[in-house]
């Protein structure tokens, strides 16, 4: 019988299970069910359905039960900052709000009145956005909101489907760490934070780091999905933690780019770097796997494609990307990270917008509106990695593009063209890659990740971009310097 790890990944827009195991010619993947994960608006507020999702797993759980398959263990990664509240009776209080909810509009500032911009960077080294779960609470508190006023236990994402797996509570050290809850130096839940939320540690679950266990399957979902006590076991929950352990890079001179809803673009560095400097771009320190520190930036990324599609009665990727390869360049450039593209009801509209107000052409059909997107991405990325070059300690001989945002070829090569490095692609996988690899670690199946990086280098292809047309770019970005300058 195959021994197998279980991979739980859940992104903004979908999720899947995967199987992942060792053999001797290396990794091997299959994926056993995929679902989409929609926000839901409702009264004004935008929720996640956890109950849904949970379902999903157990769906997954099963066909591998029905396969014959011998799970080794289970892990979770999911997208970052999301919480639920948990009453004293242990249950679930409301569906949680999804980070797009307009209630943290504001919220940071607010916040800042009572604990100083300054003080919460230098304790947590991440980098300020309105829906940071420490905003998210600091809202609730404000508005009295009823399911944390009788909350017990507060679970982030991935720690609450665990628990609905296995009955246990912890927080998750990655995933508490992206929530802005977590000291950096220390890397445990920070006292003077979770106080100025009329909070304690024991409002949280048992702290854990990747690789521990959290418990084995309930006697509810062993008998749902015909599985043993499995265990189910902490790895980096955060979806970025866990991708970014994936990186197949053989040396420690690279930047990654994980490419899904979000593009989040960073090093890896082994203590967490906070100074004037760092405030001031803007960036984070997030927690990662064996005690590594993800520097990185939060760009807007596949979110504007992704809406734009649902626009478009989801005319598939390929089709689209095909259209923008044959459309004009640099026609229209926008800045993707502007506010107007965080929720807007109609996400062509709002481009368009953005469009006439900075005194460009109209992106008038779709493949122009794909167009201006990869362009304007790539652009971004170039902004965002000269700050990440000059903070770096390393030289940066590489960009690691990973995520499923790495099969775009286009965007790949627009990447490499506008920042002028050599873009190496994939696996597209890494988030379940990075997942399954911690899963093996706490198996005693691999030495680390140095080892698990070379063994996906090996086995995993690998599409390598050299920049073209560098002239062309480099016009084009200071054009996109200004077109910033022009929308503040
Ligand atoms: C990417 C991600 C990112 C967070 C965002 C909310 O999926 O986890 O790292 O900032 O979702």
């Amino acid at each position: 019988m195959k021994q197998c790890f279980f991979a739980v990944d859940l992104g903004a827009t979908s999720g899947r299970t995967i199987l992942g195991a060792f053999t001797d010619k290396g990794f091997e993947l299959e994926e056993v069910n995929r679902f989409p994960n929609h926000l839901i608006e409702v009264s004004g507020h935008v929720y996640w359905d956890i109950n849904a999702l949970y379902q999903h797993i157990i769906e997954g759980l099963k066909i591998a039960a029905q396969k014959q398959i011998e799970i080794t263990s289970i892990g979770i990664d999911t997208w970052g900052v999301d919480f639920v509240c948990i009453g004293k009776d242990g249950h679930i209080l409301r569906q949680p709000y999804a980070y797009r909810d307009p209630h943290t509009i504001g919220a940071p500032e607010t916040y800042f009145n009572r604990i100083s911009r300054t003080r919460v960077y230098e304790l947590t080294g991440i980098q300020v956005m309105n829906f940071n779960s420490l905003f998210q609470l600091d809202t609730l508190r404000r508005n009295n909101d009823s399911s944390l006023e009788s909350a017990d236990k507060i679970l982030f994402i991935p720690d609450a489907l665990s628990y609905m797996l296995s009955g246990k509570m912890v927080t998750e050290y990655t995933i508490a760490s992206t929530a802005q809850l977590v000291n950096a130096h220390t890397r445990k839940l920070e006292p003077e934070l979770l106080s100025s939320l009329g909070l304690t540690e024991d409002n949280f679950g048992r702290f854990v780091y990747p690789g521990e266990l959290i418990g084995t399957l309930t006697a509810e979902v062993q008998k749902l999905t015909g599985l043993g006590a499995i265990p189910v076991v902490a790895v980096a929950g955060h979806d970025t933690g866990s991708a970014v352990a994936a990186v197949p890079a053989l040396t420690k001179n690279f930047a990654y780019l994980s490419s899904g809803t979000w593009s989040l673009m960073g090093i890896e560095i082994d203590k967490p770097v906070i100074n004037a400097q760092t405030e001031l771009f803007n960036f984070t320190n997030e927690g990662g796997v064996e005690g590594t520190i993800r520097l990185l930036k939060n760009i807007c990324g596949m979110w504007l494609l992704e809406r734009c599609r649902s626009e478009w009665e989801e005319t598939s990727y390929p089709e689209l990307i095909s259209e923008a390869q044959k459309s004009e360049a640099f026609r229209s450039i926008i800045n993707p990270d502007d506010a107007l593209f965080s929720n807007p009801s109609n996400m062509e509209s709002a481009i368009c917008e953005y469009c006439a107000l900075t005194n460009q052409p109209i992106p008038d059909t779709r493949a122009r509106v794909v167009r201006c997107i990869f362009e304007s991405l790539a652009l971004r990325y170039r902004h965002v990695l000269d700050s990440l070059i000059a903070l770096s300690p390393r030289p940066i001989e590489v960009l690691h593009v990973i995520g499923g945002g790495s099969r775009n070829d286009l965007l790949n090569q627009f990447t490499a063209n506008s920042t002028g490095i050599t873009v190496v692609a994939g696996p597209s996988e890494a988030t379940a890659i990075g997942n399954i690899m911690v899963q093996a670690m706490a198996a005693e199946k691999s030495s680390g990740m140095d080892e698990m990086r070379k063994l996906i280098n090996s086995s995993i292809p690998l599409t390598i971009f050299a920049p073209q047309d560098t002239e062309e770019w480099n016009c084009a970005y200071k054009r996109f310097l200004q077109i910033i300058d022009l929308k503040k």
